[in-house]
């Protein structure tokens, strides 16, 4: 074992995690400083790494050789497995995402936040809802949005960052050992938060602009900072419209309050998408509903656009207006297969209208030989 002395510092494997990625270079923070007390290194990545097909993200428990120690420089070697990750902004070995979104300037865009939302559930980790800029709203608006997420299955914090209101039960929680991810729109104010839970930070912000009271991308890469003993925050470049799954079947399960009804056997189907089909009892009564089916029409037609394009292999799941209920698990075809397939009235228009908004090829393919049957010949 490594006893701190030269020697053996010069023996044992260095190591360390990745705190910022910047274009060809990354930083790394030492699991233990070196023999002239350094503790970070700025490091190249040897291109055996990407002929392995191994990006390096923000996060990264890494192996470095090459040490250069009185210049400060090593190479990453190696990465060593991940135990979770954020897909955008790329994170790797989080242990907790918090998404921040602001109650005004920007104003908060409903499908925008459910977008974050899914986009952090899909790492499996905790997930924290932080609403900033309360300053900007009357109180009771601030208690309603608070209500709203609280049905949704999380624990908001409404907090302003400026005169510190309602930071400490974010402290706390940022507190926890491992990293924790802020992402939200640009503007959202995350950079402004993290100056407030640690001013010597001095991290840059900008005033939104324009109408919409927009972000001007402020920060442009993910760094990670300690806040307390074992604990990293990284703050982020905000973005405005998160990605979906590409799989509608696992949609559900990034709904908190649904996973909870599925938990509860409110559906005895395996392959149902839960929209008001006959037999599932998840229902439509619930208040995230309707933002649920537009992130499904979303996918759908995002999915209809890449099987034209051939970027997505198809899938009977992801056909526009289908009700995923088509596809039944092996032995249970007669049970689902009395429940008949519903076609979606709204999902049609939705993929007829952004079908027109596709490039005039497309259109030209629509107009000529019907969309629909081009659709399901491919599927
Ligand atoms: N009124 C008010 N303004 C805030 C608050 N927090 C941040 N702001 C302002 O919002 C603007 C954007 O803040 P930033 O911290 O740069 O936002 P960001 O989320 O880091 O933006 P990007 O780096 O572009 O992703 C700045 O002008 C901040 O001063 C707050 O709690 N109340
Ligand atoms: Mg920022
Ligand atoms: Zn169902």
């Amino acid at each position: 074992m490594a006893d701190g002395s030269p020697a053996s510092l010069a023996s044992a494997p260095i190591s360390g995690q990745v705190v910022s990625l910047l274009a060809n270079y990354c930083w790394v923070e030492l699991d233990r400083p070196g023999p002239t007390g350094l503790s970070r290194l700025l490091c190249t990545r040897r291109s055996r790494l990407g002929k392995r097909g191994l990006q390096i993200c923000s996060g990264d428990r890494v192996r470095l050789e090459g040490l250069d120690w009185p210049a400060g420089r090593a190479a990453v070697a190696d990465l060593e497995p991940r135990h979770s990750l954020l897909s955008r902004p790329p994170v790797a070995n989080l242990s907790r995402v918090v998404v921040v979104v602001s109650l005004a300037e920007p104003d908060l865009d409903p499908v925008q936040l459910t977008r974050f939302l899914i986009t952090a559930e899909l790492t499996a980790q905790p997930v924290d809802l932080v609403f900033s800029k309360a300053d900007l709203l009357p109180a009771e608006q601030v208690r309603q949005w608070c209500g709203r997420a609280e049905n949704w299955g999380y624990r908001p914090l409404a907090l302003a960052s400026a005169s510190g209101l309602g930071l400490e039960p974010l402290r706390q929680r940022l507190s926890q050992p491992g990293l924790a991810v802020l992402c939200g729109p640009s503007g959202a104010g995350k950079s402004s938060l993290l100056n407030a839970l640690r001013p010597d930070l001095k991290l840059r912000v900008a005033a939104v602009s324009g109408r919409l009271q927009r972000g001007r991308h402020t920060t442009r890469h993910v760094e990670l900072f300690a806040l307390a003993p074992g604990a990293l925050v990284a703050d982020s470049p905000g973005f405005n419209r998160p990605a979906l799954p590409e799989d509608p079947a696992a949609l559900a399960r990034l709904f908190p309050e649904l996973r909870q009804r599925l938990a509860a056997g409110c559906c005895r189907f395996s392959n149902c998408l839960h929209r008001g089909d006959p037999g599932c009892a998840v229902g439509t009564n619930w208040s995230r509903y309707d933002l649920y089916a537009q992130c499904l029409a979303d996918m759908e037609a995002d999915a209809a656009r890449g099987m034209r394009r051939g970027l997505v292999r198809p899938s009977t799941a992801c056909q526009p207006g289908g009700s995923g209920l088509q596809n039944p698990e092996p032995g249970q075809a007669r049970r689902v297969g009395r429940v008949e397939p519903q076609l979606d009235p709204r999902l049609r228009q939705v993929s007829r209208r952004r079908r027109r908004q596709d490039s005039e090829q497309l259109q030209s393919l629509e107009e000529t030989s019907g969309a629909d049957d081009h659709a399901d010949e491919l599927s």
